[in-house]
């Protein structure tokens, strides 16, 4: 009897250790200031906006030894609902993990570009948020995206203007917009996140209208969302097509995970490592 208890308890154990393991999550301290290394600079942009007939701004991160003389790939990394160019940099520290991991070795150096995503003008994250006016200007930032802030930072920063070297994540409608606006512009986007992607996100045949081309385009094609998260289905019901569809892709569904920060700076460790 003694046997069985002792045995049972240790199946428990291992079973308990290789659970925690198949999740992957981020070290602890990822998001933690570190003081002994260097950091990379944030600065405030501001582009004119043909499509919104206004000046608007982003927050652009350059790494640690930065130099006009080298070429950088770029990440457009987007923001929700409820916030603006400047929820990331507020929020989830993006500054923060990727000072770190460059001091760890873990990343190839780029350039990350943080827009404000509702394309109106006024674009600031007051008032009713779900206003359909508010809501509609997630979908115009596409316009804005690629015809005014790309050709703004291909001209303004030191870049590669290749798609190969241009990439775009986001959080909840954030999420949306870059599968929509990533996996709709296949020649200016090799790499494509979803996080938590919200209702804005296009449903799978329309996202994805030619698998064949999406599976010689992409690089990357990542889709993620915590388990506990109401907005689960969007994601699922992607990578079900995807998967239905042959188009390789990365799902990673978070557990205990909900709509919230946690799970976007755990999904942007990991992401940004697989860039490039
Ligand atoms: C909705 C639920 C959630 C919706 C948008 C969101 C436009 C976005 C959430 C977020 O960005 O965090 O019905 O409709």
């Amino acid at each position: 009897m003694k046997q069985v208890v002792l045995f049972s308890f240790f199946f428990l154990l291992f079973s308990l250790a290789a659970y925690s393991q198949d999740f992957n999550q981020a070290p602890q301290g990822f998001d933690l200031v570190r003081s002994d290394i260097p950091h990379g600079k944030i600065d405030t942009i501001v582009y004119a906006s043909e499509t919104v007939g206004t000046n608007r701004k982003a927050l652009v991160y350059t790494p640690p030894g930065f130099s006009e003389n080298k070429k950088y790939p770029v990440l457009y990394l987007l923001h929700g609902i409820g916030g603006d160019e400047k929820e990331w940099f507020n929020n989830g520290v993006p500054h923060v993990i990727f000072d770190n991991l460059y001091a760890d070795g873990k990343l190839k150096p780029m350039i990350v570009v943080l827009p404000n995503g509702r394309a109106m003008e006024d674009d600031r994250a007051t008032g009713n948020i779900m206003a359909p006016d508010k809501v509609q200007a997630f979908a115009t930032f596409g316009q804005d995206l690629l015809e005014d802030l790309i050709p703004f930072v291909d001209k303004t920063y030191p870049v590669k203007q290749d798609r190969e070297y241009r990439a775009i994540a986001g959080l909840s409608m954030g999420g949306g917009q870059s599968l929509n606006f990533g996996l709709g512009n296949l020649d200016k986007f090799a790499w494509v996140g979803g996080f938590s992607s919200a209702p804005n996100t296009k449903a799978p045949e329309t996202l994805v209208p030619d698998p064949e081309k999406a599976k010689q385009q992409l690089k990357l094609l990542w889709i993620s969302c915590g388990d506990q998260d109401g907005l689960i289905r969007f994601s699922e019901r992607t990578s079900e097509y995807l998967k239905a569809n042959e188009v390789p892709h990365i799902y990673r569904v978070i557990p205990d995970g909900y709509h919230d920060f946690k799970v976007w700076k755990d999904d942007l460790y990991h992401y940004v490592q697989l860039l490039f």
